[in-house]
C-alpha cells in the first residue's frame, strides 16, 4: 500500500472538506454527544430528518447519508461497540466498524474519507487497541481496493495523535 493513502491529522472532523467523513453514533442513529453532536450541529437539521428514516443501525454495521450543510458531502455513520472489558467481541465489532465504513466508501466510490477514533469516548474502548484496529483494517482495505483513495484519521484534544504515528510509520 502506499503511504500516502493514509494521512493523520489532530483536529475537528466536522471541518474537513472531503467526501465523507464517519460519524461515531449510537444504534439510534438519532444523534448524541460527543462527536456525534458536532456532526449533527455543523450539518443542521436536515441529517437528523435523513437518519430518522434510516431505522437506526447496528452495532458493527454503517450506513450513509449526505452531509448537508458540512463542507463533507457525505457522512458514513457507523455505531462501535461499547468497551465491557474486551470479552464481548469488542475487537471484532470495532474492526467491523472500521470494515462496514471502507465498504461503503468504495460503493460509492469516495475519494477522501476522515475517521475519528470510533468507540474512544463515550464507549471506553481503550484508545491504543482501538487505534491499532482502525490502522491495521484499513490498511488491509487499502490494499486490495482503489476506493477510497485517501484515509485521514482525526485525533481529538487527546494523545492518540503519537499512537497513531507511531502505528503508521511502521
Ligand atoms: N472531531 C474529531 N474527533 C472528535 C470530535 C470532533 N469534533 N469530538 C470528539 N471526538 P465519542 P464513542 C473524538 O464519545 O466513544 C455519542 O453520544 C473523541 O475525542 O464521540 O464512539 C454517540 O451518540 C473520541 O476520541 O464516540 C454515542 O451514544 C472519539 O471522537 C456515543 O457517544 C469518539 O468519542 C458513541 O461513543
Amino acid at each position: 500500500m502506499n503511504k500516502k493513502r493514509v494521512e493523520l491529522i489532530k483536529g475537528d472532523i466536522t471541518s474537513l472538506d472531503v467526501d465523507a467523513i464517519v460519524n461515531a453514533a449510537n444504534n439510534s442513529l438519532l444523534g448524541g454527544g460527543g462527536v456525534d453532536g458536532a456532526i449533527h450541529e455543523a450539518a443542521g437539521p436536515d441529517l437528523l430528518i435523513e437518519c430518522k428514516r434510516l431505522n437506526g443501525c447496528e452495532t458493527g454495521h454503517a450506513k450513509i447519508t449526505d452531509g448537508f450543510r458540512l463542507k463533507a458531502k457525505h457522512v458514513i455513520h457507523t455505531v462501535g461497540p461499547v468497551w465491557y472489558g474486551g470479552y464481548h467481541d469488542e475487537h471484532s465489532l470495532l474492526a467491523s466498524c472500521y470494515q462496514s465504513s471502507l465498504a461503503i466508501a468504495k460503493e460509492k466510490k469516495i475519494k477522501t474519507l476522515a475517521f475519528p477514533g470510533i468507540s474512544t469516548g463515550a464507549y471506553g474502548f481503550p484508545k491504543d487497541l482501538a487505534a491499532l484496529i482502525a490502522v491495521n483494517e484499513t490498511k488491509r482495505f487499502l490494499t486490495k481496493n482503489v476506493y477510497p483513495e485517501k484515509v485521514i484519521f482525526v485525533t481529538y484534544g487527546d494523545d492518540s495523535y503519537e499512537t497513531y504515528r507511531k502505528l503508521l510509520d511502521q
